[in-house]
């Protein structure tokens, strides 16, 4: 299998925390494929343009983070179940990611094009995910999960492109989640480069 990554996509960066977890690293190739490049083979794995996707053996490819996260696990048979607050808390990790992600975009146009409006709207969202996840990240059943997975890598990339964000503010259990994950050498080996 080709996992088609990018070292600052915080998408790939799940999987490939997930790929060195399930201990799937001989059997999924990591290839470099910038989105904004618009790389031959991302594109034709996928058109929409975007990282990640994954080309599995027989040449077919899937996209979207969560649909390939669950797919890996199968293939090292660990299936994700039925616990739909695990489902339901990586969601919400996963929109984080998606908030944090949208308002780095707003913040790299050219200032004429710069909207205050998008920025602050990402912003509170993104405060409103914090505030809801912090008692909640206490209840984690499993630390290894896919959503305290999913919530730490979300954090690190408030470190990484939103510091100002100060997420540790009053929130402990999320601090300790995250500490748990930096401690990890899936974690630190996938970590983006500090000056990208
Ligand atoms: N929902 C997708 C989001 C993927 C995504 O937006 N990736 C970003 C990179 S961090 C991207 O490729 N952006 C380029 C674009 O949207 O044109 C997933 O979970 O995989």
């Amino acid at each position: 299998m080709k996992l088609l990554v990018s070292d600052t996509s915080p998408y790939a960066r799940k999987c490939r925390i997930l790929v060195h977890e399930l201990g799937l690293g001989d059997r999924v190739e990591e290839v470099d494929a910038h989105p904004f490049q618009d790389g031959e083979i991302l594109l034709e794995a996928n058109p929409l343009g975007r990282v990640l996707a994954l080309i599995m053996d027989d040449g077919r490819a899937l996209t979207e983070s969560l649909l390939i996260g669950t797919y890996l696990a199968a293939q090292a048979d660990q299936p994700w179940g039925e616990d739909w607050d695990e489902w339901r808390l990586q969601t919400l990790g996963s929109g984080l990611i998606d908030l944090a992600v949208g308002r780095r975009v707003e913040m790299v146009r050219d200032e004429a094009l710069y909207s205050d409006y998008w920025i602050g709207r990402r912003e509170r969202g993104i405060a409103r995910a914090l505030d809801q996840l912090e008692p909640e990240a206490a209840g984690l059943s499993q630390p290894l999960g896919f959503a305290g997975l999913t919530i730490a890598v979300a954090l690190d990339y408030l470190d990484f492109r939103y510091p100002e964000a100060n997420w540790r503010e009053a929130r402990p259990h999320l601090i300790a989640l995250h500490g748990f994950w930096s401690q990890r050498e899936s974690f630190a080996v996938t970590r983006p480069p500090a000056d990208a």
